[in-house]
């Protein structure tokens, strides 16, 4: 810990004593944040301090009620990550109901997620046709800018096992493409710019910028040197999901973060080390925060001077930092964070990053228009562009906002929110000693990791709610065995004080989530025919059509009937199944299972699916409707009968 730092953060209010081990606690570095985090508030241990902030009522009206009448509609969406369960959950909020599950990376039963072909072409699959993957791990969720706010148009997740980044499309909530990055191992965080750099009439998002963690050979031939492992910052076209570039840089990355401008994306690094162990990764007091200028980087690439690695056609800048020493040409600045940063947070003003410490106790504020005076050659040093590191407390890890210059981090240790004021925060660090940045804190069950408050990371961030992503319940629900769920926290941000209102359990384990007002998407409620381009599109072009020995089945289902009430195909058939729904009705789903051929899935209102399996096994099979659709929906069948 550097002492240095510790002196100048003091933090000026009261009731700091039982963080002052947090030096200690750092020093002790990630034994002590996992011991920590399981032994600082064992189960047994009353719960009742945290009422207290919330015993003191909020002035004026609050946020509203969490307590929403039968038939009352939330006023906000949360988009919630699924974690390694590998999809994508829409909550409403504030009641917090879960509301569907949009599985991205993983098979998924109730719709027929990687049965049916249409999935599995986004899924991806070998060339037997089997799925590639079967796991994943989300973490971040973030969705598509127009002028600072959100569109509708799009959300993205990241799966961290495979490198994958899918894309959901926000008028029908489905994934509808998933793309590999190349070349890397770990990739974790992902934000989409707001904005062209260069082109103003681009108002909106048309990249995806994504963090790979881990340090990786780039040739066979290294994999036994540790030393010359590297990773690489992607970039994502948004339209197409294919790759635009990669930049080569030094240490690793993390979160990712984009400016308001359009020109700026940038990475947390807590890895700077390229340390194979952690004891390596955690043995220098700095870190990093990576700013990658998207201009320049553009027009190299333009220009040609990139490579490749592979057998990869992305195009790779270096972005290292001995190629990037003249900042009048750098493609990249390192603006210097301690000591093992995690989360990295852009504020609504477009003024800030936020980097939270994690292993330090501190949050550093970098002011995006001085990394711009460095690529500018104004300024020195790029470490210059940090306005404020101040104390919050232990094992800080992310920000979120409220629009009216306070930031919200988490404190894993501590199992606390803290909220600051940005700007007291910047006085106090200049010198200011008797600047009160620290507003509030409260304490959260338990170990808090992500937090994002009502329209956090867009232009019209409005201070409403927050909720917590926190990474242990212990004592708050029924025990159901040793598995618990973990606890989304809802707090009310719009007095002074945060007043905790909610405990909800989730199945695990979401990381991030954004919360946007409702009135930013329009879900369409029924698919159109047209959607598909094998679409049943009248009962009458039902029926079997053989080819050899592929053979096609064409039906459509009307509530309580499908239009062949049987079809025949021969043992040893390879048979194509499409299914188009034409009841228009909105909300009315027909399922379709096949027993002993492991196929079940979902149409809903003039949706198209199919699924294509070999008929290996003669027989009688009673096709039915899986999904309730009417008082005959027991009755709704099809006999498929397999001819020895
Ligand atoms: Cu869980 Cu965003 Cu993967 Cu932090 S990360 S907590
Ligand atoms: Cu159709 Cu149930
Ligand atoms: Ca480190």
């Amino acid at each position: 810990m550097d002492v240095g730092v510790k002196n100048k953060l003091a933090a000026p209010e009261t009731g700091m004593a039982r963080r002052r081990f947090l030096n200690t606690a750092a020093a002790a570095g990630l034994a002590g944040v996992g011991m920590a985090a399981c032994s600082e508030k064992p189960a047994s241990a009353p719960v009742a301090k945290a009422s207290a902030p919330s015993a003191q009522p909020n002035p004026g009206e609050g946020a509203g009620s969490i307590h929403l009448k039968p038939g009352e509609l939330d006023t906000y969406y949360g988009l919630w990550s699924g974690g390694h369960s590998g999809d994508m959950r829409v909550l409403g909020l504030p009641s917090g109901r879960e509301i569907t599950r949009i599985p991205c990376f993983v098979p998924d039963a109730l719709v027929g997620w990687g049965i049916t072909n249409e999935s599995k072409k986004v899924m991806g699959t070998k060339p037997d046709g089997s799925l590639k993957y079967t796991v994943a791990d989300s973490h971040h969720v973030h969705a598509s800018y127009k002028d600072g706010n959100y569109d509708g148009r799009y959300a993205w997740i990241n799966d961290k096992i495979n490198s994958r980044l899918a894309r959901i499309r926000l008028d029908y909530f489905v994934c509808d493409k998933i793309t590999e990055l190349p070349n890397v191992q770990g990739f974790h965080g992902i934000f989409p710019d707001k904005r062209d750099p260069v082109d103003p009439a681009i108002n909106y998002t048309t990249r995806v910028f994504c963090g790979a963690e881990f340090h990786v050979p780039l040739s066979l031939a290294d994999i036994d040197k540790p030393e010359k492992y590297r990773t690489l910052f992607s970039c994502v076209d948004a339209e197409s999901m294919e790759l635009r570039w990669q930049v080569l840089i030094d240490g690793n990355c993390d979160l990712t973060a984009t400016s308001y401008d359009g020109k700026l994306a940038a990475t947390n690094q807590y890895n700077v080390e390229g340390g194979a162990k952690y004891e390596d990764m955690m043995s220098a007091e700095r870190d990093a925060c990576l700013f990658f200028n998207i201009a320049r980087i553009e027009a190299a690439v333009k220009a040609g001077k990139f490579k490749t690695i592979g057998d990869s056609k992305v195009p790779v800048v270096d972005g290292t930092r001995e190629a990037n020493t003249d900042p009048k040409t750098a493609l990249t600045a390192y603006v210097s964070v301690p000591k093992n940063p995690h989360g990295v947070n852009a504020s609504p003003d477009g003024k800030y990053f936020i980097c939270a410490g994690k292993l330090s106790p501190t949050g550093t504020v970098i002011e995006l228009q001085k990394v711009l005076d460095w690529f500018d050659g104004k300024l020195e040093k790029a470490d210059q562009a940090i306005v404020a590191e101040v104390e919050l407390g232990l094992g800080p890890l992310h920000t979120a906002f409220d629009g009216r210059g306070n930031g919200y981090t988490t404190l894993f240790l501590d199992s606390q929110v803290v909220k600051w004021n940005i700007e007291a925060a910047i006085k106090f660090h200049a010198g200011d000693k008797s600047a009160k940045y620290v507003v509030d804190r409260v304490d959260v069950q338990y170990q808090p990791g992500h937090v994002n408050a009502s329209q956090s990371e867009t232009v019209a961030a409005d201070g409403k709610w927050l909720a917590v992503g926190c990474k242990f319940s212990k004592d708050r629900f029924l025990p159901a065995g040793p598995l618990h769920p973990e606890n989304e926290q809802l707090i009310d941000i719009s007095g002074e004080k945060m007043v905790l209102l909610a405990d909800h359990p989730v199945r695990g384990e979401p990381h991030d989530f954004i919360i946007f007002k409702r009135e930013l998407v329009r879900p369409k409620p029924v698919y159109e025919l047209g959607d598909s381009d094998i679409a049943v599109k009248d009962p009458k072009d039902s029926g079997v059509e053989r080819n050899g020995k592929k053979v096609t089945v064409r039906l459509t289902s009307q509530a309580p009937a499908f239009s062949l009430r049987e079809f025949r195909v021969k043992k040893g058939d390879e048979v194509t199944l499409i299914l188009t729904n034409l009841d228009k009705v909105e909300d009315l789903t027909h399922g379709f299972a096949i027993p002993k051929y492991n196929v079940n899935f979902i149409v809903n209102p003039q949706e198209t699916k199919s699924v294509t399996f070999i008929a290996d096994k003669p027989g009688v099979f009673w096709a039915y409707c899986t999904h309730f659709c009417h008082a005959l929906h027991l009755e709704m069948r099809s006999r498929m009968i397999v001819e020895a």
